[in-house]
């Protein structure tokens, strides 16, 4: 049955439509009509819980009457659309961020002061949506802002984990894992129970001839597990355009397999597959770059992609095109490898099910699909065994066989002389067991392969993917340089210097066109101006001292030098590097006569992030930090002149809070680790400078903002190559001053020495891998020039106000509108008011 109404009724349809409240007070009868029907509350039990739900769903009803338009007119006039596959999406808290992109914030602060809250604390009652890692899964997030705001036609597909990335508390200064169970009374999704997919896992295929005589590969027998969607609500900012993000949930198949065992009698058995189906979508993985090679990782990313697979198809059927117009419909971009088995699951689609010729399918498919690869550590490529694929997805792994066999086919014949690039771009690696790896099939199925930064790209196509360049050509291999959303991560952050900025520029466009930014540089002599900046800066340095004092207990300073490492912790980050600075600083202070001791620049130290819960050398990095912690806050021979602190379960609402108050934050991966990195312009558009190393998107933002504006310092990514092979020929020497730092380690200052010799270990005796020993001497010189730069506050200021001015490159809408033209050929969808 159709379930369009019928034209004659549409006219009483319309007049009952929803409407969207537009002022303070249609927002409070609003507000006080879901607390008291929807939540059953009243004025009497209404706590700022209840606030929080009422305002949310009141901001919901807004954004889910623009996704209804915004769809019916994605559909109706039926332009290409992009389909954004992430495992993650880190996307925080939704709230404050569907006020701001909705424009009524203002009537919502009103409103709820009106009926008795501060916005702030109503804001504050919600729970981070954190179904990612870092990085990867905070650019899918700013991906869907940018993409909404600028008004593409474009879906996210991820998965609804019930799990979130663990929640962390410091524990006698290691780090504890609690789980982060987020779902309950979430009001920021739909649940579409009529949305169903059913997906197939294990069996085996059959081989046969139909009637014409054609070869039919039948997968037959096997479990399935039921996709169900659950739809978010994504509100561009300034526009009506509210884009949809599609979270499949996995449960037990409704279909006859489970009625079966419930017919015999096996209740307990059905019971137990329903749990077994329920696995596959209920925890994220809390690795970041590192692949495990788990079964039901591999299960969550098939699960995943054939859901969204078979909703992208069947949506392209509904428009009765052909099959040839799929790639004219269709962009699919696959964040990092996680999602390659689209590309199979699209092929065996199309010869499988819908009968299309191999190489008509494989057309298709390549001019659809395009990957985005976020690092190059070796330990961080997915790949998959052939016995586990052979066993879960038989079929799969025969059309991987076959697009290997194709592929190397045609190497062969460019490369006829060359005997050993075959098996070095071979999908399957000749281990044992024998691998799939993943990154090949990932850049033999897709018509454009980026990195994203300039290094980060240069280095791929130069090492890794350097066969691929030489088979491919150039132009499947591109460069775009991450951005972030100026939306949440100025805006929304620091609503305050968004506001000074606004007062300058005579208005808010710039969140819409972040170059405008480059008009406040003529305000750098401004006295008005740069008073009110570092005004703002003081404030928000105040407010994450608050936070420090009420989650550590710890006083800081507000006006020494608030130094801050927020991030994953990993080896490659070097954290580490930090922290011996930290302590080489510690160790000299003890050592200053009282009058040295006023020459120094009081400083604080701060510390965040989640290490994954089996990646030792992470965790036993935590744990000095909090050591050192303990025993510097408490010395009084310090004081005020060096604190250090750990924020617990550092995630994006955090960040929120800290980027805005950093005078310098730490960006310090050996050079050509990191790929990118993100939070590096975060601090920087909040006014902060930044210590770094000549890595990742540092890089570029040294090129825009001036060398003069950043502390670079560090071994270049092309010597790093020689100097890891010198140390392992035994020519290595370590730093004095780090060999000063080790002895206070191993004199048990910080606590049991043995608890650290790993750490130490990792580099005075297994080749220091990570250059910290090579670069230490060059981070605590430069350390010293940031001291002696602070010193001189007016010469900050100018450096805060000019680095800010020149972050216009960084928009994740810069970022989007490249992928647009040169990936996805997909236009923009203006909306009329
Ligand atoms: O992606 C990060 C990069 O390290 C960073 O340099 C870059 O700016 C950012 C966005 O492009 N990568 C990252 O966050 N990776 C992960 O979180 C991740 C998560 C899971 C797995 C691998 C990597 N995994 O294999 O399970």
């Amino acid at each position: 049955v159709e379930a369009t109404i019928p034209e004659p009724l549409r006219e009483a349809w319309r007049k009952h439509s929803a409407n969207e409240f537009t002022n303070k007070e249609e927002f409070e009868t609003e507000l006080v009509r879901h607390i008291e029907t929807t939540l059953a509350r009243s004025l009497y039990n209404c706590d700022e819980l209840a606030a929080y739900s009422g305002t949310a769903l009141a901001f919901r009803d807004r954004l889910i009457i623009e996704w209804n338009r915004t769809q019916q007119r994605q559909t109706f006039t039926d332009q290409k659309r992009v389909y954004y596959l992430s495992l993650e999406f880190l996307m925080g808290r939704a709230l404050d961020n569907a006020m701001l992109n909705v424009g009524m914030k203002d009537a919502a602060r009103e409103g709820l002061e009106d009926l008795g809250f501060r916005i702030e604390d109503v804001i504050n009652q919600e729970h981070d949506a954190a179904l990612g890692n870092g990085g990867l899964g905070r650019l899918a997030a700013c991906f869907l802002d940018s993409m909404a705001t600028l008004n593409y036609p474009a879906w996210g597909y991820g998965l609804r984990y019930r799990y979130g990335i663990f929640k962390q508390e410091i524990v006698n200064g290691y780090q504890v894992e609690i789980p982060d169970y987020w779902l309950d009374n979430n009001p920021w999704e739909f649940p579409r129970h009529e949305i169903t997919v059913d997906i197939q896992f294990y069996g085996n295929v059959k081989k046969y001839q139909d009637e014409n005589g054609k070869i039919i590969h039948s997968w037959e027998d096997g479990e399935v597990v039921q996709a169900t969607a659950y739809d978010v609500p994504i509100p561009g900012y300034g526009t009506k355009t509210t884009n949809n993000l599609r979270l499949w949930s996995s449960k037990a198949s409704s279909g006859e397999f489970d009625f079966q065992k419930f017919n015999a009698g096996d209740y307990e058995s059905a019971v137990a597959d329903q749990q077994n189906a329920e696995t596959i979508s209920a925890v994220l993985y809390p690795n970041d770059n590192l692949e495990r090679g788990k079964e039901l990782r591999l299960k969550q990313q098939y699960f995943w992609c054939a859901a969204s697979l078979f909703d992208i198809v069947r949506r392209f059927k509904k428009t009765k095109r052909a099959w040839s117009e799929f790639s004219e419909q269709i962009a699919i971009q696959l964040n990092d490898t996680h999602p390659t088995l689209a590309i199979v699951e699209l092929q065996r689609i199309l010869i499988d099910k819908e009968g299309l010729e191999w190489d008509e399918a494989w057309s298709i498919v390549t001019k659809t699909f395009s990957y985005t690869n976020h690092t190059v550590l070796p330990e961080a490529l997915e790949k998959w065994s052939v016995p586990l694929l052979q066993n879960l997805l038989p079929r799969h792994l025969q059309i991987i066989y076959e697009i290997n066999l194709f592929f190397l086919q045609s190497v062969e014949k460019r490369f006829p002389k060359d005997r050993d690039i075959l098996s070095r771009v071979s999908i399957i690696e000749e281990s044992h067991p024998k691998m799939v790896r993943m990154a090949y099939l990932a850049i033999i199925g897709s018509h454009k392969v980026n990195g994203v930064a300039e290094l980060h790209s240069d280095l791929l196509k130069t090492t890794l993917f350097k066969d691929f360049v030489e088979i491919y050509g150039p132009d499947r291999f591109m460069n775009v340089t991450n951005g972030i959303t100026p939306r949440r991560w100025l805006h929304q952050a620091n609503p305050r210097l968004s506001a000074l900025i606004a007062e300058k520029l005579g208005g808010y466009d710039f969140l819409k066109d972040l170059t405008l930014l480059d008009q406040i540089e003529a305000f750098v002599d401004d006295k008005a101006f740069r008073e009110e900046w570092s005004l703002i800066k003081r404030e928000n340095k105040l407010r994450l001292a608050k936070h420090i004092k009420s989650t550590t207990g710890f006083d800081v300073n507000p006006n020494a030098l608030f130094d801050v490492q927020v991030k994953r912790i990993h080896e490659y980050k070097r954290q580490q590097l930090n922290i011996f600075g930290v302590i080489h600083r510690y160790l000299s202070i003890k050592a200053m006569s009282d009058e040295e001791k006023k020459k120094v620049i009081p400083r604080v130290s701060i510390f965040g992030g989640k290490a994954a819960p089996g990646y030792w050398m992470a965790k036993t990095i935590i744990h000095l930090i909090n050591k050192v912690a303990e025993v510097v806050n408490k010395d009084p021979e310090v004081g005020d002149l060096l604190k250090v602190i750990f924020i617990e379960d550092y995630n994006v609402s955090k960040a929120e809070i800290i980027c805005p108050a950093s005078d310098i934050s730490e960006h310090i991966s050996t050079a050509g680790t990191e790929g990118s990195g993100t939070s590096n312009m975060k601090f920087v558009l909040n006014g902060g400078l930044i210590i770094g190393t000549c890595d990742g998107a540092n890089i570029e933002i040294t090129r825009e903002i001036g060398e003069q504006n950043i502390f670079l310092f560090g071994n270049l990514s092309e010597d790093v190559e020689d100097l890891r092979h010198r140390h392992f020929y035994g020519d290595f020497k370590l730093d004095p001053q780090l060999e000063r730092v080790f002895d206070a380690i191993k004199s048990d200052t910080f606590g049991d020495k043995g608890d650290f010799s790993a750490l130490t270990a990792s580099i005075e005796e297994h080749g220091d891998y990570y250059l910290v020993s090579d670069d230490f001497n060059s981070y605590i010189t430069t350390q010293d020039m940031v001291d002696e730069a602070f010193q001189n506050q007016e010469e900050w200021l100018a450096k805060s106000i000019t680095s800010v001015a020149r972050m216009g490159f960084f928009s994740m809408d810069r970022v989007t509108n490249e992928y647009a033209d040169s990936i996805w050929n997909v236009e923009p969808l203006p909306v009329r008011d």
